[in-house]
């Protein structure tokens, strides 16, 4: 613990310069659950690479290892590691690398696989990074896949609708036997207009599931405002079923507020109005 009652999360995922994604939504989601967040960038790209064409990348794997040997030296600890977007395969390695250095067993590990949506990979992101994913996530707590990244870790075909609890759960065993204590997949839906999250505890041999109304469309970057969302709400110690209701809720209705307002969906979603909403529910305001 950093200092009393005060924790200090290390967030790794790229900085997406626009379109509020990966460390431009962990940053004031874990700020506003009250949590100290340490950053190493995985990469800088002037957009994220879901709609805009042109994008510049400027890869910072070469700059991991030395930032965390220079945290090591000045004694740095963290309650917990949260790993979103890496840029390559590489990043996969020296992060497991650096997760087995720093972890003890208060360490509580979220690994967000953030590669693909809607059956399909993200630009940029191939095969071996999958791999590399899946060994990541053996060294996690927690891992906060949606579908099309769980079916792809898991080899297990993409069912885009029409599943049943069947598919879902056999997924989040899957994925725990993969090593995590918990599985939560994003973005599951049993019927039309509604959607929300499945979870497994792997060491309970529970199922859970919350669901909310589904607005119409997609929203980019919301996996990861739902992943930050939901890890700040376990770290203020909700229990991980009451941390899924506040990060589906919190998500949907930053959606939906978005949806109001009619903006570009590129730009991701106006979840900066919903954080007064987000924190009342944690019990911070
Ligand atoms: O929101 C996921 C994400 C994060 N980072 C980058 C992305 C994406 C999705 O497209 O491109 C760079």
């Amino acid at each position: 613990m950093n200092g009393k009652n005060k924790k200090r999360v290390i967030a790794i995922h790229d900085i997406s310069c626009i379109g509020r994604c990966s460390l431009t939504v962990a940053l004031p989601v874990l700020s506003a659950a009250g949590i100290e967040t340490s950053v190493i960038p995985t990469a800088v790209l002037s957009t994220h690479t879901g709609g805009f064409s042109g994008f510049t990348f400027r890869d910072l794997t070469d700059d991991i290892e030395p930032i965390f040997n220079h945290w090591k030296t000045l004694g740095i600890c963290a309650d917990s590691i949260y790993t979103g977007y890496l840029g390559s395969y590489r990043q996969a390695e020296i992060v497991e690398k650096l997760i087995c250095g720093m972890k003890n067993e208060n360490t509580f590990v979220l690994v967000d696989p953030v590669m693909g949506d809607a059956g399909r990979l993200y630009t940029g992101i191939d095969e071996k990074l999958v791999f590399e994913m899946k060994k990541l996530c053996k060294n996690a707590d927690m891992v906060v896949p949606n579908i099309t990244e769980a079916s792809m870790m898991l080899g297990m075909e993409y069912i885009p609708e029409g599943y049943g609890e069947d598919y879902i759960n056999e997924m989040l065993k899957k994925l725990c036997e993969m090593g995590p204590r918990y599985a939560v997949l994003s973005g599951v839906s049993f019927e039309k207009g509604k959607t929300g999250a499945a979870s497994y505890d792997s060491l309970d041999d529970s199922f859970s599931y919350y669901f909310t109304e589904q607005t119409e469309g997609f929203y980019h970057g919301t996996g990861d405002l739902f992943a930050s969302a939901l890890l700040g709400a376990v770290l203020s110690g909700k229990s991980i079923s009451d941390s899924i209701k506040i990060a589906v809720d919190y998500t949907a209705q930053s959606i939906r507020l978005t949806h109001s307002f009619g903006s570009d969906t590129r730009y991701g979603v106006d979840f900066e109005l919903c954080l007064p909403g987000y924190m009342k529910a944690l019990g911070k305001i």
